[in-house]
């Protein structure tokens, strides 16, 4: 992607994954390999599939507040999906310019869980009044980058965070990271012979010591066959709480995505296939799985 930081959408986007690829040490571990191997020649050469966020779903800052920001920036509203078991919804969004990173944003069902649960997330976030979207201008790409980087609530204990996680580990996980980029996404199927199949990907990333989720086999197949997803599992980082309690916690963590090219394209010259010729949008079944690259099960197992 060619970075143009007088356009927000690129700033926020530049912003973003400079933050994320910082604290996720996978990023440069991956990108640094793929360099010495010449497979790309800058991280530029990366196309990024999408990216991810979450949120809760309380007033003012679920699915609803957030996605006012990529709508501003000329994103498409696309399918809903709903995650049963872990109480989430998502949608996905398209970009307005190929070539840009897809959006997926979920949020918690916040009034399905237990009483206990409810009460830690209000009293951190019942003092959210308005959508604090609403008080940026989303033209400024700056203002709208720190705005991402910015704590909107308090600081659990870490009682209270302990609790969470006991009943809904993507309510630990978002009550302490809040909006930060929760992983980006190589397109694998973009890179040259010898990595552009997931089974060679993964292959390489656990050759550089890699560590993948496997939560329903380290590759998720849609059911049509075509888009297949791997990740990698999170990191721990000590993470400080208001009762000045240091616990390990998990971070964000990186996605890899291969996608096929569509029945009715399957017969075009390979250098005629653009990524409308590939299956677009995501699979319920193979998000349920991802998520828990930032599950106790998948880090300590
Ligand atoms: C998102 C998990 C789902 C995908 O591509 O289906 C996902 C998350 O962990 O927040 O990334
Ligand atoms: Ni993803």
């Amino acid at each position: 992607m060619h970075f143009d930081e007088n356009k927000p959408v690129d700033f926020v986007l530049n912003d973003l994954f400079e933050h994320y690829r910082k604290n996720v040490a996978d990023v440069d571990k991956i990108t640094k390999a793929l360099l010495d191997r010449q497979v790309v020649q800058s991280q530029d050469d990366i196309v990024n599939d999408h990216i991810a966020f979450r949120t809760l779903g309380v007033p003012h800052l679920g699915i609803q507040s957030f996605e006012k920001i990529f709508l501003a920036f000329g994103y498409t509203k696309k399918d809903y999906f709903h995650f049963e078991g872990k109480k989430l919804n998502a949608y996905w969004y398209a970009p307005a310019i190929e070539g840009y990173p897809r959006i997926f944003v979920s949020e918690l069902r916040v009034n399905e869980l237990s009483q206990a649960a409810q009460d830690i997330i209000y009293k951190y976030t019942a003092q959210i009044t308005s959508d604090p979207v609403d008080d940026l201008d989303l033209n400024n790409g700056p203002e709208v980058a720190a705005f991402l980087q910015q704590p909107l609530w308090g600081l659990p204990t870490s009682e209270e965070y302990e609790t969470l996680l006991a009943e809904s580990e993507y309510a630990a996980w978002v009550i302490y990271n809040r909006y930060y980029l929760n992983h980006y996404t190589i397109s694998i199927h973009e890179l040259k012979d010898g990595y552009n199949t997931l089974e060679e990907f993964n292959a390489f990333l656990e050759s550089i010591g890699v560590k993948l989720n496997t939560s329903g086999g380290k590759i998720k197949t849609s059911e049509d066959g075509l888009l297949r997803q791997s990740s990698t599992v999170s990191a721990l980082y000590d993470a400080k709480f208001a009762d000045d309690k240091t616990i390990q916690i998990a971070g964000s963590y990186v996605e890899f995505a291969e996608r096929s090219v569509l029945p009715q394209s399957k017969d075009l010259p390979k250098e005629e296939i653009e990524s409308k010729h590939r299956r677009d949008g995501f699979e319920t079944n193979n998000a349920d799985k991802i998520f828990e690259s930032t599950y106790t099960t998948q880090i300590k197992g």
